[in-house]
């Protein structure tokens, strides 16, 4: 069996769908991973989510030793965690960035990234949709590489 992709969600995210749906939408997390999982059709997607910031490192360390490919919306922690940066640092397949907003148009807090410099794309704005669609990318840039190699 391929390596699969690791699908990781930070803190608050286990509550998508009930509430602040102007910003966030009405799509809750599970249905979140039903999209991932359609959008990955027969590759294998590990999709987690949690609130402590060492599970997400675990989890990052574990992609390392068996993941192809990281989609990550660290949510709160994208602006405080050196640890998850330096973590995703060691990563050496495609690494994406995900928001549901736009972070970029929100108050001055959201704009700065601890994981942008060492992500391989960011996707930020296009609501639980950009789940797929990362997905889809993730997918686009192994096939690329194993072309590659
Ligand atoms: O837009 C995103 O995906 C965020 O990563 C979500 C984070 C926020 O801190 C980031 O700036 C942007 C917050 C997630 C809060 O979790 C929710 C829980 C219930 C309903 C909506 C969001």
């Amino acid at each position: 069996m391929s390596r699969p992709i690791y699908i990781l969600n930070g803190p608050n995210l286990n509550r998508l769908g009930t509430r602040e749906p102007e910003i966030y939408g009405r799509t809750t997390l599970a249905e979140v991973e039903t999209m991932c999982r359609e959008a990955a059709g027969d590759n294998p997607i590990v999709f987690k989510q949690s609130n402590r910031e060492y599970e997400i490192i675990d989890w990052v360390h574990e992609a390392i030793d068996q993941g192809s490919g990281i989609i990550i919306n660290p949510a709160a922690f994208t602006f405080t965690s050196m640890a998850i940066m330096d973590a995703l640092k060691m990563f050496p397949g495609p690494l994406i960035e995900l928001h549901i907003s736009n972070i970029h148009r929100r108050e001055q807090i959201y704009h700065k990234s601890y994981v942008s410099p060492v992500a391989t794309a960011v996707i930020a704005g296009l609501g639980t949709n950009g789940y797929p669609v990362a997905v889809k990318a993730v997918l686009d840039m192994i096939a690329k590489a194993s072309v590659k190699a």
